[in-house]
């Protein structure tokens, strides 16, 4: 059997970026058709089946994925490059919140502020270390303290995702400083 983390690491491929890759599509809340997805998968040479998949999604370390009521549909509850509405829940975000990145984006995101670049939002993370690690996929890692209390007054809207991931929009240079860590 497959690793379940490389399953995982495809099934967010498919229900964020390239549903196709599996012949799946995705509705405009983003949902996919479960026994579609298994099929999908199946036939992309890896295997799974309904009690892997709920293994998958009950375990997951960032609890990516959910489950419609009776488990006919799932999705990713954000990261998405493709354009759906998750039915992202608009929250007034913490004074402050974190922004890994790596240092050899730096220089570009001090002149044009955090942009979501392939994705639909900046993804921001409600503590340091976190951030820190997300900056660590990148490279060498660097933290961003955003300030979205100031955002959030002057009117910019923040979502919080199903699983605790916070996004907006953009960030301007003047919201963003760098931190020592
Ligand atoms: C950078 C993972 C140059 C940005 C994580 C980041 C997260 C700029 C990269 C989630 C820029 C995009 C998202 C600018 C932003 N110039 N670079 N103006 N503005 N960037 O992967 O935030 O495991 O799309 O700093 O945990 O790293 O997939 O975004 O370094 O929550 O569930 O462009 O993905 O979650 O990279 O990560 P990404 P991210 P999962």
């Amino acid at each position: 059997m497959e690793k379940p983390d490389k399953l995982s690491v495809y099934i967010s491929l498919l229900l964020r970026h390239k549903p196709e890759a599996a012949g799946l599509t995705l509705d405009e809340h983003g949902w996919a058709d479960v026994e579609d997805l298994i099929v999908g998968v199946n036939h992309s040479g890896r295997k799974i089946n309904r009690e892997i998949l709920e293994e998958i999604v009950r375990t997951d370390n960032k609890q990516r994925y959910s489950f419609n009521e009776n488990k006919t549909l799932i999705r990713a509850n954000q990261g998405h490059s493709i354009p759906v509405d998750v039915e992202l829940e608009e929250q007034e975000p913490p004074a402050f919140l974190y922004h890994g990145t790596a240092d050899r984006f730096l220089k570009s995101i001090m002149v044009e502020g955090l942009k979501p670049m392939s994705r639909l939002y900046v993804h921001l993370s409600k503590d340091l270390e976190t951030a820190k690690t997300v900056g660590r996929r990148h490279g060498a890692p660097v933290v961003l303290k955003v300030r979205s209390g100031r955002m959030s007054q002057d009117g910019i809207p923040f979502f919080l995702s199903e699983n605790g991931v916070w996004l907006t929009k953009k960030v301007d240079v003047g919201y963003l400083e760098r931190m020592d860590i």
